[in-house]
């Protein structure tokens, strides 16, 4: 017997390379869910909105320079065909993403906007990038992985689509619920410990074998408070600006005296910077 669903989230991906599609995807608990319906894929092969006996879908630059551009009007008609077909299966129209080096780069705030909305179309680029005029015509919104050069939008098509889809309901199961996520807080996550107690002659933490729970959850948050501080003084200084500020007890004012009121510096374990 096959279980039917309501599907939680739709992504249609336009690509010159369909075969990618869903690719690694189909490895993880994101394929799993692919199966059960709780998402659905749709693949629109960019070439196929070609009308000229060569198929083609790039042409040269304006102005010049290296490299091609892809074309405006094959683009324009793979996203019309898009917003046709997602209009037909009943679907709200959302925002269409261009993955770009240029985008706003992607972080887990955005990954759970885009999960918390019904449909996400997608365009891959290739070569040089894609003719300016249709990011204008239809409002396409870059999103960028980070400072790196990938040879196309398609592998950084299926890390947002891999993270959007962890978030769905049911999609993960029991683990990390609730912002347990030490990422969701703001830090790096603290260091893992399986058996053996002992390996190679490196022993796990006394505290992790103790059995206290509540000294355990001060050990893990102390580490991954340290390595965020160390690694991260971009994440550190946002985690320490949302902290809410250490509470200090309230000193009834004191009568004038010779000496000058002293000011004690209040341990913050980063030097009294905010900066990391
Ligand atoms: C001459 C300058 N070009 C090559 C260095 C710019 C360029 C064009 C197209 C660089 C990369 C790409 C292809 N990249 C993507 O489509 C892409 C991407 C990326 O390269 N890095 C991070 N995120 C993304 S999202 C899409």
């Amino acid at each position: 017997m096959t279980e039917s669903h309501v599907p939680f989230w739709h992504v249609t991906v336009l690509t010159l390379f369909p075969e990618m599609f869903p690719g690694p995807l189909g490895f993880s608990l994101a394929g799993k869910a692919l199966e059960k319906g709780t998402w659905t894929l749709e693949k629109l092969d960019i070439r196929s909105f070609t009308r000229d006996k060569h198929r083609s879908v790039d042409d040269t630059p304006f102005g010049g320079g290296p490299g091609m551009v892809m074309r405006p009007d094959v683009l324009d008609a793979a996203i019309r065909d898009a917003k046709a077909r997602q209009e037909a299966a009943g679907l709200k129209p959302g925002r269409i993403v261009y993955l770009s080096p240029r985008g706003r780069v992607l972080d887990q705030a955005l990954v759970r906007e885009i999960a918390s909305e019904g449909t996400l179309t997608l365009l891959c680029g290739r070569y040089e990038g894609i003719d300016e005029r249709v990011i204008e015509e239809h409002r396409l919104e870059e999103v960028s992985l980070g400072d790196f050069v990938l040879s196309g939008g398609e592998p950084a098509a299926l890390c947002l689509i891999d993270a959007v889809v962890r978030l769905l309901p049911g999609v993960m199961g029991n683990v990390e619920t609730a912002g347990e996520e030490s990422f969701e807080r703001g830090l790096l996550e603290y260091p893992h410990y399986t058996r053996p107690p002992v390996w190679n002659g490196r022993a796990v933490p006394e505290i992790l074998l103790s059995g206290h729970h509540e000294k355990v959850r001060a050990w893990r948050l102390e580490q991954a408070e340290k390595i965020t501080q160390g690694r991260r003084p971009d994440l550190w200084s946002d985690y320490l600006a949302s902290r809410p500020a250490p509470k200090v007890k309230k000193r009834r004012a004191r009568r004038a005296s010779a000496e000058p009121t002293k000011t004690t510096a209040i341990p913050d374990g980063n030097g009294g910077s905010i900066e990391g």
